[in-house]
């Protein structure tokens, strides 16, 4: 077994906050997965220790806490599917037969009153959180959260083609399809109804205020690429990662991928500084609170995955340092050489900082 990469303190200039009651929400989702029968007793008993509910609380920090609820609820409930279906499953390696099953789920979260998959763990579990979304959300925000939805099992399909024929894609299809696959896309709607605001379509789908969303997916991805690294390469399974994409891409080295993922994610979190210090000037108020809610998710992802279970493995310690760094290893303005995404640079004019 290859010795654990010493993972250096990254990175971190939005300060961290967490929900006053994120105890009681990760207990609640901890029995919401039981009532449900979310994955196998063994897997459920692993998940309930890996604080999904306090990611949520941090996500979250001033939401609402039925809506943060809702939150937590749903990403064990991914988890369930992203796990149990994808990464450890029979259907991970049959991307035909996942749209399939996919597709069944997806109009369950449409429509909760239909028949299909009854009994089903998942199924019934999709129907409480799609009655919950609508009750705290509006009729756009909940069909967006179906969209959002639809986006992330369409990238696992993906996944899974790659899975089955032990593919790795290149850097540059690698970070389009990361931002759906890591299902970060389905956390803004929450971030709207935890709040009590709502992002008017034209404002939403705006160059700027998109690319702000997909820059918050890569930030989020690359770091979990960066934190699960260890427990991914350590497991038996197939696993697809940025280290990985950039070992094949490169020729590097996992200590040298590791360094170019950090700078990529530094780069990009300083486009995301400027770019919301434009919007701050520039937006309306619910942009201004979206960007605001934006970077509490970044943040939340760095503090969860440095002291997750689910990524410190204790009984194979992952070498994490558990500190940040107020200093970005990269601070060229210049666009990444990927792209898919490297119109994100023109959204800032060059002379701008943050
Ligand atoms: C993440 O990728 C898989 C998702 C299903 C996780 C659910 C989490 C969210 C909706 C919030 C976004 C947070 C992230 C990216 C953790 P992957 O690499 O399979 O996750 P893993 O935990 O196994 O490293
Ligand atoms: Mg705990
Ligand atoms: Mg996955
Ligand atoms: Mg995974
Ligand atoms: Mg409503
Ligand atoms: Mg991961």
């Amino acid at each position: 077994v290859r010795p654990a990469l010493a993972v250096p303190p990254i990175y971190a200039p939005i300060p961290p906050a967490v929900h006053p009651s994120h105890k009681a929400i990760d207990a609640r989702t901890a029995a919401w997965a039981d009532r449900f029968n979310i994955g196998s007793p063994e897997w459920r008993r692993r998940l309930v220790t890996q604080d999904i509910g306090v990611f949520a609380a941090r996500i979250l920090p001033e939401g609402r806490e039925e809506v943060v609820s809702v939150l937590s609820d749903f990403v064990i409930w991914l988890f369930g599917v992203d796990d149990g279906y994808c990464e450890e499953g029979e259907l991970g390696i049959k991307p035909g037969e996942l749209a399939a099953t996919l597709s069944q789920l997806l109009r369950v979260a449409q429509n909760p009153e239909v028949t299909m998959l009854s009994g089903d763990p998942l199924a019934e579990g999709l129907r409480d959180l799609t009655l919950r979304v609508s009750r705290w959300g509006t009729a756009l925000q909940t069909a967006r959260w179906v969209d959002t939805l639809r986006e992330y099992f369409f990238a696992v399909v993906w996944e899974a083609e790659h899975r089955a024929a032990g593919r790795i894609p290149g850097l540059n299809d690698y970070a389009l399809m990361r931002l759906y696959v890591g299902a970060t896309s389905v956390v803004p709607p929450f971030l709207e109804m935890g709040h009590g605001y709502e992002l008017q379509p034209y404002e939403r789908e705006s160059k700027a205020v998109r690319a702000a969303g997909e820059m918050t997916s890569f930030i989020t991805t690359w770091d979990n690429d960066i934190y699960s690294h260890h427990k991914e390469s350590r497991g038996a399974n197939y696993y697809l990662n940025v280290i990985r994409v950039l070992e094949h891409e490169y020729g590097l080295s996992p200590n040298q991928a590791l360094t170019r993922a950090i700078a990529q994610r530094d780069r990009v979190m300083c486009l995301f500084l400027s770019l919301r210090a434009k919007l701050e000037d520039e937006g309306s108020p619910q942009v201004r609170q979206y960007l605001g809610n934006l970077a509490s998710f970044i943040r939340a992802t760095q503090d969860w995955s440095v002291s997750s279970l689910r990524y410190t493995t204790p009984d194979d310690p992952a070498a994490l340092s558990p500190s940040f760094s107020d200093r970005p290893t990269d601070t060229s303005r210049e666009p990444l050489d990927i792209p898919s995404i490297s119109w994100w640079w023109d959204l800032v004019p060059a002379s701008r900082t943050a």
